[in-house]
C-alpha cells in the first residue's frame, strides 16, 4: 500500500455520509489515505494510539469530522502537529452548530482549521488538503487548479439562465 499522505478520522460511522465528500475528492485527486470512525469520547484510547502512528507514518494533514460535543478535531490537535482541518457534522438538534462551535472554539495554542458545517465543510476539508500537497508536490497544485477551471466552466454554463 502506497504511504497514506492523509488521514481522515470520524467521530462514528454515522458521519460518514458526509465525510464521504472527503473521501471522493480526495479520491479524484489521487491522494493516498487511510480513514477510521474513530471518537474522542468513546474510544479515546485507540484514538491517540491512531493519530501517533499516522503522524510517524508521515500523514502530512488530519481531516477530522465530528457532530454534537465535537471534540475529536481538537483531541487529534492535541496528539500531533500536523494541520488538523475540522469537519463539523450537521446534526439533528441544532442544525450543525453546536458542532462548529465545539471544532471552532479552541484554546490558543492548539489550532485547527474549521470548515463549514456538513458536506461543503468535508469537501472543501479535502480540496484543503490537496492545496496543502501542492505546497510540496507541484501535481497536486496542478490538479486544484484543473479542479477550479473544470468548476469554472460549469458554472458558466448554468449562468445562461432559461427564464
Ligand atoms: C459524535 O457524535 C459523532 O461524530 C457523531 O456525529 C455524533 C453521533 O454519533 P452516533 O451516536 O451516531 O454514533 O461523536
Amino acid at each position: 500500500m502506497k504511504r497514506p499522505q492523509v488521514a481522515v478520522i470520524m467521530g462514528s460511522t454515522s458521519d460518514l455520509e458526509t465525510m464521504k465528500e472527503a473521501l471522493e475528492i480526495l479520491k479524484v485527486f489521487g491522494i493516498s489515505f487511510v480513514a477510521r470512525a474513530l471518537s474522542a469520547h468513546r474510544t479515546p484510547k485507540e484514538l491517540e494510539a491512531f493519530v501517533v502512528g499516522m503522524e510517524q507514518a508521515g500523514v502530512k494533514a488530519f481531516i477530522a469530522g465530528a457532530g454534537g460535543a465535537a471534540a475529536l478535531p481538537g483531541v487529534v490537535a492535541a496528539f500531533t502537529t500536523r494541520p488538523v482541518l475540522g469537519v463539523p457534522i450537521e446534526t439533528r438538534a441544532l442544525k450543525g452548530i453546536d458542532s462548529l462551535l465545539s471544532i471552532v472554539q479552541m484554546p490558543a495554542g492548539i489550532p485547527v482549521a474549521t470548515f463549514a458545517i456538513g458536506k461543503a465543510g468535508a469537501k472543501n476539508a479535502a480540496l484543503f488538503a490537496a492545496a496543502l500537497l501542492g505546497l510540496e508536490e507541484r501535481s497536486f497544485d496542478r490538479k486544484v487548479k484543473k479542479f477550479r477551471k473544470k468548476q469554472a466552466t460549469a458554472v458558466r454554463k448554468k449562468a445562461k439562465l432559461k427564464v
